[in-house]
Protein backbone atom coordinates (compact mmCIF):
# COMPACT_ATOMS: atom_id res chain seq x y z
CA UNK A 1 0.00 0.00 0.00
CA UNK A 2 1.19 3.20 -1.25
CA UNK A 3 2.26 6.23 1.43
CA UNK A 4 0.43 9.41 1.03
CA UNK A 5 3.54 11.98 1.25
CA UNK A 6 1.59 13.90 4.41
CA UNK A 7 3.06 16.73 6.91
CA UNK A 8 2.33 16.99 10.27
CA UNK A 9 3.59 19.13 13.09
CA UNK A 10 2.21 20.58 16.41
CA UNK A 11 2.53 24.11 18.44
CA UNK A 12 1.70 24.09 22.29
CA UNK A 13 -0.12 26.32 23.45
CA UNK A 14 1.66 27.57 26.32
CA UNK A 15 1.58 31.32 25.34
CA UNK A 16 4.27 33.90 24.12
CA UNK A 17 3.99 32.78 21.16
CA UNK A 18 7.29 34.12 19.70
CA UNK A 19 9.20 35.47 16.80
CA UNK A 20 11.56 32.00 16.65
CA UNK A 21 8.11 29.94 16.63
CA UNK A 22 6.85 31.68 13.53
CA UNK A 23 10.16 31.81 11.34
CA UNK A 24 11.76 27.90 12.86
CA UNK A 25 8.24 26.37 12.12
CA UNK A 26 5.17 28.79 11.61
CA UNK A 27 6.78 30.06 8.19
CA UNK A 28 7.39 26.14 6.59
CA UNK A 29 4.13 25.04 7.65
CA UNK A 30 2.81 27.86 5.24
CA UNK A 31 5.17 26.79 2.52
CA UNK A 32 4.65 23.66 2.62
CA UNK A 33 0.79 23.74 2.09
CA UNK A 34 1.71 23.78 -1.89
CA UNK A 35 2.93 20.25 -2.18
CA UNK A 36 1.80 18.30 0.76
CA UNK A 37 -1.24 17.24 2.64
CA UNK A 38 -0.54 19.01 5.92
CA UNK A 39 -1.86 18.37 9.00
CA UNK A 40 -1.09 21.70 11.72
CA UNK A 41 -2.33 20.65 15.34
CA UNK A 42 -2.81 22.27 18.62
CA UNK A 43 -0.70 19.94 20.91
CA UNK A 44 -2.85 21.03 24.14
CA UNK A 45 -1.97 17.44 25.66
CA UNK A 46 1.97 18.55 25.42
CA UNK A 47 0.99 21.78 26.93
CA UNK A 48 -0.20 20.17 30.57
CA UNK A 49 2.93 18.09 30.54
CA UNK A 50 4.37 21.04 33.05
CA UNK A 51 3.15 22.02 35.82
CA UNK A 52 -0.20 24.09 36.27
CA UNK A 53 1.80 27.12 37.28
CA UNK A 54 3.84 26.68 33.84
CA UNK A 55 1.03 26.31 31.62
CA UNK A 56 -1.25 28.74 33.63
CA UNK A 57 -5.05 26.52 33.95
CA UNK A 58 -8.00 26.01 32.17
CA UNK A 59 -8.80 29.84 31.20
CA UNK A 60 -4.97 29.83 29.88
CA UNK A 61 -5.31 27.31 27.94
CA UNK A 62 -8.06 27.83 26.35
CA UNK A 63 -6.75 31.49 25.50
CA UNK A 64 -3.43 30.11 24.16
CA UNK A 65 -5.03 26.97 22.23
CA UNK A 66 -7.02 29.68 20.36
CA UNK A 67 -4.30 31.98 20.12
CA UNK A 68 -1.70 29.44 18.30
CA UNK A 69 -4.61 28.70 16.44
CA UNK A 70 -4.99 32.16 15.23
CA UNK A 71 -1.64 32.54 14.35
CA UNK A 72 -1.64 29.39 12.31
CA UNK A 73 -4.70 31.00 10.06
CA UNK A 74 -3.17 34.96 10.29
CA UNK A 75 0.50 33.60 8.71
CA UNK A 76 -1.26 31.99 6.20
CA UNK A 77 -2.66 28.49 6.70
CA UNK A 78 -5.35 27.45 5.22
CA UNK A 79 -7.93 25.50 7.51
CA UNK A 80 -10.34 24.16 4.32
CA UNK A 81 -7.20 23.12 2.04
CA UNK A 82 -5.37 21.78 5.46
CA UNK A 83 -6.25 20.45 8.72
CA UNK A 84 -6.10 22.60 12.01
CA UNK A 85 -7.26 20.78 15.12
CA UNK A 86 -6.39 20.61 18.91
CA UNK A 87 -5.06 16.93 19.89
CA UNK A 88 -7.22 16.58 22.76
CA UNK A 89 -10.20 16.27 20.12
CA UNK A 90 -8.69 13.35 18.62
CA UNK A 91 -8.64 10.09 20.91
CA UNK A 92 -6.29 8.44 19.24
CA UNK A 93 -3.27 10.64 20.15
CA UNK A 94 -3.70 9.35 23.48
CA UNK A 95 -4.25 5.55 22.60
CA UNK A 96 -1.68 5.18 20.30
CA UNK A 97 1.09 6.62 22.88
CA UNK A 98 -0.19 3.61 25.10
CA UNK A 99 1.08 1.09 22.39
CA UNK A 100 4.55 2.87 21.49
CA UNK A 101 5.04 3.22 25.27
CA UNK A 102 5.29 -0.72 25.56
CA UNK A 103 7.51 -0.26 21.97
CA UNK A 104 10.06 2.37 23.33
CA UNK A 105 12.84 1.49 25.39
CA UNK A 106 13.12 3.80 29.12
CA UNK A 107 17.12 3.91 28.10
CA UNK A 108 15.81 5.83 24.97
CA UNK A 109 13.47 8.81 26.32
CA UNK A 110 16.42 8.91 29.20
CA UNK A 111 19.25 10.38 26.88
CA UNK A 112 16.19 13.08 25.60
CA UNK A 113 17.92 16.25 26.65
CA UNK A 114 14.50 18.73 26.55
CA UNK A 115 13.52 16.45 29.55
CA UNK A 116 17.01 17.00 30.91
CA UNK A 117 16.49 20.35 30.79
CA UNK A 118 13.36 21.14 31.59
CA UNK A 119 13.07 19.00 34.25
CA UNK A 120 16.08 20.40 35.91
CA UNK A 121 17.89 19.54 38.94
CA UNK A 122 14.30 17.94 40.84
CA UNK A 123 13.66 15.11 38.17
CA UNK A 124 11.93 13.08 40.89
CA UNK A 125 9.01 15.81 40.93
CA UNK A 126 8.51 16.25 37.07
CA UNK A 127 5.88 14.57 36.03
CA UNK A 128 5.35 11.23 34.27
CA UNK A 129 4.26 13.25 31.17
CA UNK A 130 6.75 15.80 30.58
CA UNK A 131 9.60 12.20 30.50
CA UNK A 132 6.96 10.95 28.12
CA UNK A 133 6.85 13.99 25.74
CA UNK A 134 8.62 12.27 23.01
CA UNK A 135 6.75 9.31 22.69
CA UNK A 136 3.87 11.32 22.57
CA UNK A 137 5.16 13.50 19.73
CA UNK A 138 5.60 10.44 17.82
CA UNK A 139 2.00 8.95 18.08
CA UNK A 140 0.96 12.65 17.09
CA UNK A 141 3.18 12.43 13.53
CA UNK A 142 2.69 8.42 13.17
CA UNK A 143 -1.04 8.49 13.59
CA UNK A 144 -1.28 10.36 10.51
CA UNK A 145 1.64 7.99 9.03
CA UNK A 146 3.13 11.23 8.38
CA UNK A 147 5.80 11.01 6.34
CA UNK A 148 7.33 15.05 7.00
CA UNK A 149 7.33 17.26 10.08
CA UNK A 150 8.71 20.50 9.72
CA UNK A 151 10.25 21.39 12.93
CA UNK A 152 13.05 24.01 14.41
CA UNK A 153 16.22 22.22 15.40
CA UNK A 154 15.68 21.93 18.95
CA UNK A 155 13.29 19.14 17.87
CA UNK A 156 15.60 16.71 15.93
CA UNK A 157 16.00 14.63 18.44
CA UNK A 158 12.45 13.78 19.59
CA UNK A 159 11.98 13.68 15.37
CA UNK A 160 15.10 10.86 15.53
CA UNK A 161 13.11 9.51 18.37
CA UNK A 162 9.98 8.64 16.33
CA UNK A 163 12.01 7.29 13.46
CA UNK A 164 13.22 4.78 16.09
CA UNK A 165 9.75 3.72 17.51
CA UNK A 166 8.66 3.52 13.62
CA UNK A 167 10.96 1.53 13.22
CA UNK A 168 10.87 -0.94 16.02
CA UNK A 169 7.00 -1.40 15.51
CA UNK A 170 7.95 -2.61 12.09
CA UNK A 171 10.21 -4.93 13.05
CA UNK A 172 8.41 -5.93 16.30
CA UNK A 173 5.43 -6.36 14.12
CA UNK A 174 6.86 -7.69 10.31
CA UNK A 175 5.04 -10.64 10.08
CA UNK A 176 1.77 -9.32 11.13
CA UNK A 177 1.90 -6.28 9.07
CA UNK A 178 2.40 -8.18 6.17
CA UNK A 179 -0.20 -10.12 6.96
CA UNK A 180 -2.54 -7.49 7.56
CA UNK A 181 -1.34 -6.38 3.52
CA UNK A 182 1.63 -4.41 3.97
CA UNK A 183 3.63 -6.66 1.83
CA UNK A 184 6.85 -4.78 1.94
CA UNK A 185 6.47 -4.82 5.99
CA UNK A 186 6.48 -0.97 6.94
CA UNK A 187 3.27 0.16 8.70
CA UNK A 188 4.90 3.16 9.85
CA UNK A 189 7.24 5.78 7.84
CA UNK A 190 10.34 6.76 8.54
CA UNK A 191 9.07 10.70 9.39
CA UNK A 192 11.46 13.11 7.71
CA UNK A 193 12.17 15.86 10.03
CA UNK A 194 12.47 19.24 8.01
CA UNK A 195 14.48 21.72 9.53
CA UNK A 196 14.81 23.89 6.80
CA UNK A 197 12.97 27.23 7.40
CA UNK A 198 14.66 30.75 7.27
CA UNK A 199 15.88 30.10 10.68
CA UNK A 200 15.79 27.10 12.31
CA UNK A 201 17.33 28.50 15.85
CA UNK A 202 16.65 31.96 16.73
CA UNK A 203 18.21 33.10 19.64
CA UNK A 204 17.39 34.95 23.17
CA UNK A 205 17.76 38.78 22.67
CA UNK A 206 19.33 38.88 26.18
CA UNK A 207 21.72 36.24 25.23
CA UNK A 208 23.17 35.18 21.89
CA UNK A 209 23.62 31.45 23.52
CA UNK A 210 20.16 30.27 24.50
CA UNK A 211 17.30 29.71 22.23
CA UNK A 212 14.21 32.21 22.25
CA UNK A 213 11.73 30.54 24.16
CA UNK A 214 8.15 31.03 25.53
CA UNK A 215 9.88 30.11 28.87
CA UNK A 216 11.99 32.57 29.31
CA UNK A 217 11.18 34.89 32.42
CA UNK A 218 12.20 38.07 30.79
CA UNK A 219 9.75 39.22 28.04
CA UNK A 220 12.81 41.03 26.55
CA UNK A 221 14.60 38.21 25.59
CA UNK A 222 11.86 36.93 22.51
CA UNK A 223 9.26 39.24 20.24
CA UNK A 224 6.00 37.84 20.90
CA UNK A 225 3.74 37.55 18.00
CA UNK A 226 1.38 39.64 19.91
CA UNK A 227 3.83 42.63 20.63
CA UNK A 228 2.52 46.17 18.95
CA UNK A 229 5.21 48.03 16.96
CA UNK A 230 6.27 50.26 19.70
CA UNK A 231 6.98 47.07 21.47
CA UNK A 232 9.15 45.40 18.79
CA UNK A 233 11.09 48.65 18.82
CA UNK A 234 11.67 48.60 22.35
CA UNK A 235 12.69 45.00 22.55
CA UNK A 236 15.60 45.39 19.62
CA UNK A 237 16.55 48.64 20.31
CA UNK A 238 17.42 47.06 24.15
CA UNK A 239 18.50 43.96 22.35
CA UNK A 240 22.32 42.65 23.35
CA UNK A 241 25.10 43.48 21.17
CA UNK A 242 28.85 44.43 20.92
CA UNK A 243 30.90 47.30 21.62
CA UNK A 244 32.63 46.23 17.33
CA UNK A 245 30.74 47.47 14.29
CA UNK A 246 28.76 44.75 12.07
CA UNK A 247 31.60 42.65 10.13
CA UNK A 248 31.29 42.84 6.42
CA UNK A 249 31.37 39.01 5.70
CA UNK A 250 29.79 36.19 7.51
CA UNK A 251 32.73 34.71 9.22
CA UNK A 252 32.89 37.66 11.18
CA UNK A 253 30.02 36.40 12.97
CA UNK A 254 31.38 33.04 14.12
CA UNK A 255 32.69 34.48 17.45
CA UNK A 256 29.73 37.26 18.02
CA UNK A 257 26.39 35.15 18.48
CA UNK A 258 24.38 38.24 19.69
CA UNK A 259 25.44 39.72 15.93
CA UNK A 260 24.76 37.01 14.08
CA UNK A 261 21.30 36.40 15.91
CA UNK A 262 20.04 39.46 15.23
CA UNK A 263 22.00 39.51 11.29
CA UNK A 264 20.13 36.01 11.18
CA UNK A 265 16.90 37.34 12.04
CA UNK A 266 17.24 40.33 9.25
CA UNK A 267 18.06 37.52 7.00
CA UNK A 268 15.12 35.25 7.50
CA UNK A 269 12.59 38.09 7.45
CA UNK A 270 13.71 39.58 4.33
CA UNK A 271 14.15 35.93 2.63
CA UNK A 272 17.91 36.98 1.59
CA UNK A 273 21.14 35.31 3.12
CA UNK A 274 23.07 36.46 5.49
CA UNK A 275 26.04 37.74 3.05
CA UNK A 276 23.51 39.55 1.13
CA UNK A 277 22.64 41.46 4.26
CA UNK A 278 25.99 42.35 5.77
CA UNK A 279 26.93 43.75 2.28
CA UNK A 280 24.24 46.52 2.72
CA UNK A 281 24.99 47.01 7.01
CA UNK A 282 28.50 46.01 7.21
CA UNK A 283 31.06 48.16 8.49
CA UNK A 284 28.10 49.86 10.41
CA UNK A 285 26.88 50.91 13.90
CA UNK A 286 24.20 48.41 15.59
CA UNK A 287 22.04 51.11 15.88
CA UNK A 288 21.19 52.33 12.11
CA UNK A 289 21.11 48.01 12.20
CA UNK A 290 18.64 47.64 14.54
CA UNK A 291 16.35 51.01 13.34
CA UNK A 292 16.36 48.86 10.00
CA UNK A 293 15.54 45.85 11.70
CA UNK A 294 12.50 47.14 13.89
CA UNK A 295 11.29 48.37 10.41
CA UNK A 296 11.37 45.31 9.09
CA UNK A 297 9.83 43.17 11.92
CA UNK A 298 7.31 45.77 12.29
CA UNK A 299 6.18 45.67 8.52
CA UNK A 300 6.25 41.69 8.91
CA UNK A 301 4.77 40.95 12.31
CA UNK A 302 2.27 43.79 12.27
CA UNK A 303 -0.46 42.35 10.03
CA UNK A 304 0.10 38.89 11.52
CA UNK A 305 -0.83 40.76 15.00
CA UNK A 306 -3.36 42.40 13.65
CA UNK A 307 -5.29 39.72 12.22
CA UNK A 308 -4.93 37.67 15.36
CA UNK A 309 -6.28 40.41 16.79
CA UNK A 310 -9.13 40.26 14.76
CA UNK A 311 -9.68 36.21 15.32
CA UNK A 312 -9.36 36.82 18.98
CA UNK A 313 -12.29 39.01 19.12
CA UNK A 314 -14.25 35.49 17.32
CA UNK A 315 -13.82 32.93 19.09
CA UNK A 316 -16.91 31.11 18.10
CA UNK A 317 -15.46 30.93 14.56
CA UNK A 318 -11.47 30.07 15.48
CA UNK A 319 -13.71 27.07 17.49
CA UNK A 320 -15.29 26.15 14.53
CA UNK A 321 -12.14 25.94 12.69
CA UNK A 322 -10.91 23.62 15.68
CA UNK A 323 -13.79 21.48 15.38
CA UNK A 324 -14.01 21.04 11.68
CA UNK A 325 -10.48 20.14 11.77
CA UNK A 326 -10.39 17.57 14.70
CA UNK A 327 -13.52 15.77 12.76
CA UNK A 328 -11.38 15.38 9.40
CA UNK A 329 -8.36 14.28 11.41
CA UNK A 330 -10.58 11.87 13.29
CA UNK A 331 -11.42 10.09 9.92
CA UNK A 332 -7.83 9.55 9.15
CA UNK A 333 -6.67 8.67 12.71
CA UNK A 334 -9.23 6.03 13.26
CA UNK A 335 -8.01 4.42 10.25
CA UNK A 336 -4.56 4.13 11.48
CA UNK A 337 -5.25 3.01 14.90
CA UNK A 338 -7.85 0.53 13.75
CA UNK A 339 -5.04 -0.93 11.92
CA UNK A 340 -2.49 -0.92 14.54
CA UNK A 341 -4.48 -2.59 17.73
CA UNK A 342 -5.17 -5.26 14.36
CA UNK A 343 -1.60 -5.43 14.04
CA UNK A 344 -0.86 -5.80 17.66
CA UNK A 345 -3.17 -8.67 18.16
CA UNK A 346 -6.33 -6.89 19.96
CA UNK A 347 -9.27 -8.81 19.57
CA UNK A 348 -12.62 -6.25 18.65
CA UNK A 349 -15.76 -7.11 17.12
CA UNK A 350 -16.02 -7.51 13.28
N1 LIG B 1 14.05 29.65 19.19
C1 LIG B 1 13.54 28.91 18.23
N2 LIG B 1 14.04 28.97 16.97
C2 LIG B 1 13.53 28.22 15.97
N3 LIG B 1 12.47 27.39 16.14
C3 LIG B 1 11.92 27.31 17.37
N4 LIG B 1 10.89 26.60 17.89
C4 LIG B 1 10.75 26.88 19.20
N5 LIG B 1 11.67 27.76 19.59
C5 LIG B 1 12.43 28.05 18.48
C6 LIG B 1 10.06 25.69 17.09
O1 LIG B 1 8.71 26.08 17.24
C7 LIG B 1 7.87 24.93 17.13
C8 LIG B 1 6.86 24.95 18.22
O2 LIG B 1 7.49 24.84 19.47
P1 LIG B 1 6.66 24.34 20.72
O3 LIG B 1 5.68 25.34 21.09
O4 LIG B 1 6.08 23.04 20.47
O5 LIG B 1 7.70 24.08 21.87
P2 LIG B 1 9.13 24.50 22.18
O6 LIG B 1 10.08 24.02 21.16
O7 LIG B 1 9.35 24.00 23.54
O8 LIG B 1 9.02 26.09 22.13
P3 LIG B 1 9.64 27.11 23.12
O9 LIG B 1 9.20 28.41 22.65
O10 LIG B 1 11.08 26.94 23.24
O11 LIG B 1 8.95 26.76 24.49
P4 LIG B 1 9.62 26.40 25.87
O12 LIG B 1 10.06 27.69 26.45
O13 LIG B 1 8.50 25.78 26.63
O14 LIG B 1 10.75 25.46 25.59
C9 LIG B 1 8.79 23.72 17.16
O15 LIG B 1 8.92 23.23 15.83
C10 LIG B 1 10.09 24.26 17.64
O16 LIG B 1 11.19 23.55 17.10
Amino acid sequence: MAMVERVFSGVQPTGNLHLGNYLGAIVNFVKLQENYSCLYCVVDLHAITQGVDVWGGPAELARNTREVTAAFIASGIDPKKHIVFNQSQVPGHAELTWIFNCVARVGWLSRMTQFKEKAGKDRENASVGLYDYPVLMAADILLYRATHVPVGEDQKQHLELSRDIAQKFNNDFGDSIRGHGFGDGLFFPQPEPLITGPATRVMSLRDGTKKMSKSDSSDNSRINLTDDADTIAQKIRKAKTDPEPLPTEEKGLETRPEADNLVGIYAALSGRPKSDVLRDFGGGQFSSFKNALVELCVAKLSPIAAEMKRLAADPGHVDQILIDGAERANVIAEQTLKTAKDIVGFVRKR
